[in-house]
């Protein structure tokens, strides 16, 4: 039976998915349990803490390019597009983006309804007169958008190298997904953190004050809370290491020493220095955005970086 989580007063059943993906992750070698199950209410809590440490330059960056680049892209997307956004609205990158295109619609799509309210509540009081049309869906595959703007060309949105958080096989699967959703004649806006040198990689994954480091073990805490778990998250470390060879951060939580613990009653044993996989952030060379985009049926049509080339935004069209 599934253990009840207590939040807030109310009484939620832990999602059967969370559970089969941690219990699968345990019993798998290499063990690894998906990124998006960091983000629990804590967990986007410390991802937006994340956004504004010192060491993690991409979301910094990344506004900075589309302050400048967002006239250019509208000139090239021409005005009234509905804006569609894979990921529920980010407080600052959206406006940007909508200050410049004046699109007809905007579309946040989200498959947490929580995120996307919150979102939808706050870009509908930003803009008034804006058409916001939620969609609460999984973006990873092919979606049917509201029938009020069946006739509006699209502009899809999917800032913050997200994408990067998929290995290629899927990240090819999700932009084909994105072009079926958006339909000929679409466009798409997207953000793509660069491979830099090694050390400012690995410190914007491992910074000083620990917080991506709270961000990973709130993963485990979160097993305990939903799952009834007994794993003893003080005996974990946070790692963050560059792949080469796949062009990746990874994190990961490698036990201290040997532990044994109980999830609904199962029992797990891990020896001092395994570790859980966690995440894998995947970096781009300066030609590997538009390959990948190629190869998801994107043709890219301009692409804009930063002085020291840390990120790239790209447009590209269907
Ligand atoms: C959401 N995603 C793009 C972040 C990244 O940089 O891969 C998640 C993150 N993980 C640790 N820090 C940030």
């Amino acid at each position: 039976m599934l253990k009840q989580e207590i939040e807030d007063g109310d009484v939620t059943l832990a999602d059967p998915m969370f559970r089969s993906d941690v219990l699968r992750g345990f019993e798998v070698r290499p063990r690894a349990i998906p990124a998006r199950w960091f983000y629990d209410r804590r967990g986007s809590e410390l991802f937006e803490a994340i956004t504004e440490l010192p060491e993690y330059y991409p979301t910094r960056t990344e506004t900075a390019i589309l302050l400048a680049a967002c006239p250019e892209v509208a000139a090239l997307a021409g005005e009234g597009r509905a804006v569609v956004e894979f990921g529920s609205g980010s407080s600052t990158k959206t406006p940007i983006l909508l200050r410049s295109v004046k699109p007809g619609a905007y579309v946040p799509i989200d498959i947490s309804g929580d995120f996307l309210r919150e979102s939808s509540a706050g870009l509908a009081a930003a803009f008034p007169g804006l058409p916001v049309l939620p969609v609460e869906a999984d973006f990873l595959r092919p979606i049917a958008l509201p029938p009020q703007i069946a006739d509006t060309p699209k502009l899809g949105f999917f800032p913050g190298s997200t994408i990067g958080n998929m290995i290629p096989h899927s990240s090819v699967d999700l932009l084909r997904a994105m072009k079926a959703s958006l339909g000929e004649g679409s466009m798409l806006l997207i953000g793509m953190d660069r491979i830099k040198d090694e050390q400012r990689l690995v410190s914007a994954y491992d910074d000083a004050q620990g917080v991506t480091a709270a961000f990973n073990l709130n993963l485990l805490e979160r097993i305990n809370r939903e799952l009834g778990a007994t794993i003893p998250t003080h005996a974990f470390r946070h790692r963050a290491i560059w792949n080469d060879d796949r062009a990746r951060i990874e994190m990961h939580l490698e036990a201290r020493e040997d532990i044994e613990f109980a999830i609904e009653g199962r029992p797990f044993a891990m020896a001092a220095g395994e570790t859980i996989h966690t995440e894998n952030s995947h970096k781009y060379g300066s030609r590997d955005g538009r390959i990948l985009l190629r190869a998801g049926g994107w043709t890219p049509i301009a692409e804009w970086t930063d002085p020291e080339g840390l990120f790239a935004v790209i447009l590209a069209e269907a």
